[in-house]
């Protein structure tokens, strides 16, 4: 049975103490109701460290929002998949829509970055998703397999298998959009049945696949009913740890 997932963002959000106290509020919460889903918490790298030791590791899992495409050396200011592996974080964000559109993050520059996450032994969770024309002119499926394709599909079975997929429509993300369950469960449907195609249906089923945009405590639990919705990858309502956990008991 795959996992179901509720992964917050934190983007650039919090400072130091700030991100701690977050973090140890939302593990309190977890202490006296126990989720029924994996939860993880995606700290900005300087938090990391600080959220591991804050958080019981058999309730929350904690995530990079990123991490370089190289292994080590003259990189000024990038930090690397090793780097993060040794704060104790157990995932990787790879591919926001932010990071793809700020900091030019190809395809190519992704599967570089997931061959590094996972040689570290850490757990992509793989964005990807369309922008509004592309959703408008019906380009929305070529888009999110395209994205697959290019930086995922050089991966084995086995491999695969390690990797979580986030799919978040761009138009979504900070507008307060969010797509209709039905959209959600079209193009998830759409994407098991792609990694159906390449890996075969057994690590199809087992790949979760994380709806992220404008996700929040009033609209997850339909969100989530959907059979091929695993959870989320959740911004804004992550910063709150009450709302959070309002989408974590969607579950
Ligand atoms: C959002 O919900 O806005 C996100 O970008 C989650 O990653």
């Amino acid at each position: 049975m795959r996992q179901n997932i509720v992964a917050g963002n934190w983007k650039m959000n919090n400072t130091l103490e700030e991100g701690v106290a977050l973090a140890k509020e939302v593990n309190e919460i977890l202490k006296a109701n126990k989720p029924n889903c994996q939860v993880v918490l995606g700290a900005p790298f300087i938090h990391l460290t600080e959220v591991v030791k804050t958080v019981d590791a058999e309730l929350v899992g904690v995530a990079a929002q990123n991490c370089a495409d190289k292994v080590s050396g003259a990189y000024t200011g990038e930090v690397s998949a090793s780097m993060v592996k040794s704060t104790g974080a157990q995932y990787v964000i790879l591919g926001h829509s932010e990071r793809r559109a700020y900091y030019g993050e190809t395809n190519a520059i992704l599967k570089e970055k997931t061959d590094l996450t996972l040689a570290n032994g850490l757990t992509p969770i793989f964005c990807i998703g369309e922008v509004l024309e592309e959703r408008e002119s019906g380009k929305h499926f070529e888009v999110v397999k395209e994205q697959i394709e290019e930086a995922l599909f050089h991966l084995s079975a086995e491999e695969f298998g390690k990797v979580v997929l986030a799919y978040e429509p761009v138009w979504a993300i900070g507008t307060g959009k969010t797509a209709s369950p039905e959209q959600a469960q079209e193009i998830h449907a759409f994407i098991r049945q792609t990694l159906a195609n390449k890996y075969g249906a057994e690590v199809a089923n087992e790949t979760s696949i994380l709806y992220g945009g404008s996700c929040k405590p009033s609209n997850a639990k339909e969100l989530f009913a959907n059979p091929d919705v695993d959870g989320g990858l959740i911004g804004g309502a992550s910063l709150k740890a009450e709302d959070f956990h309002g989408i974590i008991a969607a579950f």
